[in-house]
């Protein structure tokens, strides 16, 4: 099977380029229930698109994490003993919870980028309280995108966002409760959110009314390791795929390379989930499975 790898770095961000053609065919009449304040246009982009991608480098000797005094909740100190402050976060010289977005930009036509309508996706953004830390400690979010927010400490913890452009709430999460689910209809970077009970917990959100953002250094990355021996892998996945981004996928694939993994990579453009849309590509994807167990196993000792 021939290897296919492309390189997506950490920080990599979507980023429509190319001319719109005739991707301007979809009109708001004003009249959608869930209108985004800040949706202010008429149009949404259906264009070609392209891929940036970047690191977010960190010269010099980073500032060593602080212990986090937690003795006035004893819960923390069971679940997380080393707890540390996480303002500085570097791994191999590459600094972590940064958010990255286009700020403004034209496609080759002239249109701004800020003035087409995009609309959320269906899936939810996590924020998880885990070992009292905020997981993550930054991440993007679009307009009227759903957020849902879990505890999984045996604490309460108290959810308390402070946003100058979107509504101020605040509410009380004990263990075990359902997921406090929440949207924000106006753009912000970046809104802080802490915990009233737990003065260490910050974490910030940052809302975009398009995709083009994204978080350096994210949790899907951060805990591969080198010289720890993962087996080869194959990714397959589809460009299209409206459950799981494949961002998630080029990510991980990128940093197990960096890292000196056996990687092979294949992005189908067409399907969902299921990477797959005609028996022919379904057979394509197989074969190239199977091949891949096929050389992998017979090159064991
Ligand atoms: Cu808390």
């Amino acid at each position: 099977m021939k290897k296919r790898t492309r390189v997506w770095l950490v920080g990599t961000i979507g980023l429509s380029l190319l001319a719109m053609g005739s991707a301007c065919t979809k009109k708001d009449d004003g009249s959608g229930t869930n209108k985004s304040a800040d949706s202010g246009s008429a149009v949404a982009y259906s264009g070609p698109k392209g891929t940036v991608s970047g690191v977010v480098s960190f010269n010099g000797t980073p500032p060593a994490p602080k212990k986090i005094d937690s003795s006035a909740d004893p819960v923390c100190g069971q679940r997380n003993p080393n707890l540390e402050t996480e303002d500085t976060v570097v791994k191999d010289g590459k600094l972590a919870n940064v958010f990255v977005y286009v700020k403004e930009g034209t496609t080759t036509d002239g249109k701004k980028v800020g003035d087409f309508k995009w609309d959320p996706p269906s899936t939810a953004v996590q924020l998880d309280q885990n070992g009292c830390h905020y997981r993550p400690h930054v991440l993007g979010i679009q307009t009227n995108q759903k957020l849902s927010i879990t505890n999984s400490d045996p604490t309460q913890h108290n959810v308390h966002p402070t946003p100058k452009n979107n509504p101020e709430w605040n509410q009380s999460q004990p263990n075990g409760a359902p997921p406090i689910e929440k949207t924000f209809a106006r753009s912000e970077v970046l809104i802080p959110v802490k915990c009233n009970q737990h003065p260490w917990m910050k974490s910030y959100i940052g809302v975009m009314k398009h995709p083009l953002f994204a978080v350096s250094g994210d949790q899907q990355t951060k805990n591969a390791e080198r010289g720890k021996g993962y087996s080869p892998i194959f990714f397959y996945l589809s460009t299209r795929d409206d459950r799981v981004h494949p961002g998630h996928a080029r990510k991980m694939a990128a940093r197990l390379e960096e890292l000196g993994y056996d990687v092979s990579y294949y992005e189908e453009i067409e399907g969902g989930h299921g990477a797959s849309v005609t028996n022919e590509q379904l057979a394509h994807r197989l074969a190239l499975s199977y091949t891949h167990l096929w050389t992998r196993l017979s090159a064991s000792p």
